[in-house]
């Protein structure tokens, strides 16, 4: 097995603790950031959700795969940033106002960061102007959790106070969480609703045309 897909493999098994030095060990033979970012790191996400999707893979297994990138993801960033990658797309995340369900959103976050995206994750408990205030600093893409059905009516204030400060044509709202629906996304005017992480990737990539 070549190096790169080691790290691959260690990803896709979770083992950050291999993952992480295979990465340092790349990194030193002079393997390319990129290189290791998209056929290491990104490809193994990928499959990764497809484990997921077939139900070969549950969240607990998703999830520790998404810290194993995640940390790997740490050693790279600096240079990637240094080299210029361009990322796909910038997305403000965040669990709505009174919602403090921290775990979905997280993993859906990690599941963005490994496709390549540039991610602000705001937490839990976020104000509509919360989300306003970070695309007027420039994400295209407000990612919002909910698990709760009591607070599932704050995505469309955010979507709201989008359209009152003149944003709501500048971004794609994605929407998701155990209790929302295709129906409610389309119903408070969202742009894409996502079951699960993987999912949210690939609405993502397809709502930003990657
Ligand atoms: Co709460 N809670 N909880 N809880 N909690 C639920 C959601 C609940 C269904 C439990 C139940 O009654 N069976 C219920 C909601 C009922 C409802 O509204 N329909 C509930 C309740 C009632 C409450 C409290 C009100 C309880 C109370 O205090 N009386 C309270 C509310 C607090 C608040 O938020 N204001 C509360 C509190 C908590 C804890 C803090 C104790 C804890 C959260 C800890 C934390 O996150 N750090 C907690 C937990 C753990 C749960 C359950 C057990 C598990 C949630 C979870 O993490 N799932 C949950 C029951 C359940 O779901 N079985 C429950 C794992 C996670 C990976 O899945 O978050 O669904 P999930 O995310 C998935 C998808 O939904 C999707 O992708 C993820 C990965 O596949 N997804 C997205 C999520 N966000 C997305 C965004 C996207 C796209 C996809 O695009 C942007």
């Amino acid at each position: 097995m070549s190096l790169i897909q080691e790290i691959r493999q260690a990803v896709i098994d979770g083992q950050a603790k291999v993952a992480v030095p295979k990465v340092e060990q790349a990194l030193a033979e002079g393997m390319d950031p990129d290189v290791i970012l998209r056929e290491g790191l990104i490809d193994a996400m990928g499959e990764v959700g497809r484990l997921f999707e077939e139900g070969e893979y549950f969240v607990p297994e998703m999830l520790i795969a998404a810290r194993a990138m995640s940390a790997a993801l740490e050693l790279l960033r600096p240079l990637l940033v240094e080299k210029g990658v361009e990322p796909i797309g910038k997305v403000a995340i965040g669990t709505v106002k009174g919602d403090l369900h921290d775990i979905g959103k997280s993993l859906v976050a990690m599941m963005l960061e490994g496709a390549g995206f540039e991610i602000v994750n705001l937490g839990v408990d976020v104000a509509p102007e919360k989300f306003v205030a970070e695309i007027q600093k420039g994400a295209q893409i407000v990612a919002m959790s909910a698990l709760l059905t009591t607070t599932m009516p704050n995505m469309k204030s955010t979507i709201e106070a989008l359209k009152a400060a003149g944003l709501r044509d500048k971004v794609v709202v994605l929407v998701g969480g155990a209790p929302v629906t295709q129906a409610y996304a389309d119903e408070i005017g969202a742009d894409g609703y996502a079951s699960d992480a993987s999912a949210a990737v690939r609405k993502a990539k397809e709502l930003v045309g990657a």
